[in-house]
């Protein structure tokens, strides 16, 4: 494919819902999409970073500079056979994950449809569903908490998460299992703890927690290595996996037994594979995480977790937890089961709403190659 234009856009998207972790609360989204067009094909990118550099060091700013002065002029007019080929092309720049994703996975968006199949195929997808859990913010109380959980457990979803902090954990986490006695339960941390916190981060045994969430700083693995060792609950790492290198870094040190894949984090489908690929060879489950996507990063995250070892519930769920009106249709349904259909249609497999996305662009910048 020779690629013939990219547009950059950004979008503003009210939650439904304010989301809080341990390092703030999103009201409204930053949206940044990325439209590429290659001998005639569109494809469709999302470049995840949340508002600040909070999660990790990258802001719709950021990604957004990156991929104006350095990653479009790597990519434009480019004749590349396959998306797989772009990080190659990538490869000086450093960092920048959720950038570099948001273009390559609109490349792999154009792959699938040029070769007529859906992208979970293309990506080596088996599932024909997959299989959802749903990642609850911080919230006032244990009560407001527990009605949060009923809601999403009568609706199917098959494994609840808690996001913690200190001072909102302990007594929370223990009231929802109370009433909860045998759902797949899982807490994440998003760095808020130290290892100083061990003997706290201890008392969460007795929860029978399928995992918890990178506890300890962001960019860390080796003192999840030192907490794992007297920790019974398994550690997952989110932040602190850029790229395969990491994920082998991680299991070599035995600092996680489960391993959440984000395209973002990771930059792009080609290293999701690599570390999915590497996973499922150690027999480490890997899941599917969430960045509180508009429906196209949704899409893509649907495409992904259809990949073979991806055995835990992921945090992809239904649109309507999130958005009044997708930017995809139809918009991401969950079955009462707490399952999603892998779509069947070549690419993305649902239909981009170009109207809806023209509209709601706050910002626009357009390349083409000469
Ligand atoms: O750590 O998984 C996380 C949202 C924003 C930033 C980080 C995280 C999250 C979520 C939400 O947990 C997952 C989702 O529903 O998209
Ligand atoms: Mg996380």
């Amino acid at each position: 494919m020779r690629i013939e234009s990219i547009t950059l856009r950004r979008l503003r998207l009210r939650l439904k819902y304010p989301f809080e972790t341990s390092f703030g609360v999103t009201h409204e989204r930053v949206v940044t999409l990325i439209e590429m067009v290659a001998e005639g094909v569109r494809g469709w990118g999302e470049v995840t970073t949340v508002e600040g550099p909070f999660f990790n060091s990258e802001t719709p700013g950021t990604a957004w500079l990156i991929i104006r002065d350095f990653l479009v002029p790597l990519l434009l007019g480019k004749e590349i056979a396959s998306a797989s080929e772009i990080p190659l092309l990538f490869g000086a720049i450093r960092g920048h994950e959720m950038a570099r994703a948001g273009l390559e996975n609109a490349a792999w968006d154009i792959e699938s449809q040029q070769k007529n199949v859906p992208l979970a195929k293309l990506l080596g997808g088996t599932r024909t569903e997959i299989n959802c859990g749903v990642s609850i913010g911080l919230q006032a109380s244990p009560e407001v908490l527990l009605e949060k959980v009923a809601v999403e457990v009568r609706s199917g979803y098959q494994r609840i998460k808690l996001k913690i902090k200190p001072g909102k954990d302990l007594e929370y986490v223990r009231a929802v299992r109370k009433a909860n006695p045998s759902i797949l339960l899982s807490v994440d941390a998003n760095s808020a703890y130290t290892l100083c916190d061990t003997a706290h981060l201890q008392k969460f045994e007795e929860l029978d927690l399928l995992m918890m969430e990178q506890p300890l700083f962001w960019d860390d693995i080796s003192l999840h290595a030192k907490l794992q060792k007297n920790l019974k609950t398994s550690i997952c790492l989110d932040e602190s996996i850029r790229h395969l290198r990491d994920t082998e870094t991680a299991l070599e040190l035995d600092a996680a037994k489960i391993i959440n894949i984000k395209l973002g984090r990771v930059g792009g489908h080609a290293s999701a594979k690599a570390i999915q690929a590497y996973c499922l060879a150690k027999n480490i489950p890997v899941w599917c995480g969430g960045m509180l996507e508009s429906g196209i990063g949704r899409a893509h995250n649907i495409a992904v977790s259809s990949l073979p070892g991806y055995s835990l519930p992921g945090d992809v769920s239904a649109s309507k937890r999130y958005w009044d009106e997708d930017l995809i249709d139809p918009p991401v349904e969950v079955s009462p089961q707490g399952t999603i259909p892998v779509p069947t249609t070549p690419g993305l497999g649902y239909h981009v709403r170009h109207d809806l996305i023209e509209r709601l662009t706050v910002e626009k910048e357009c390349w083409r190659a000469r």
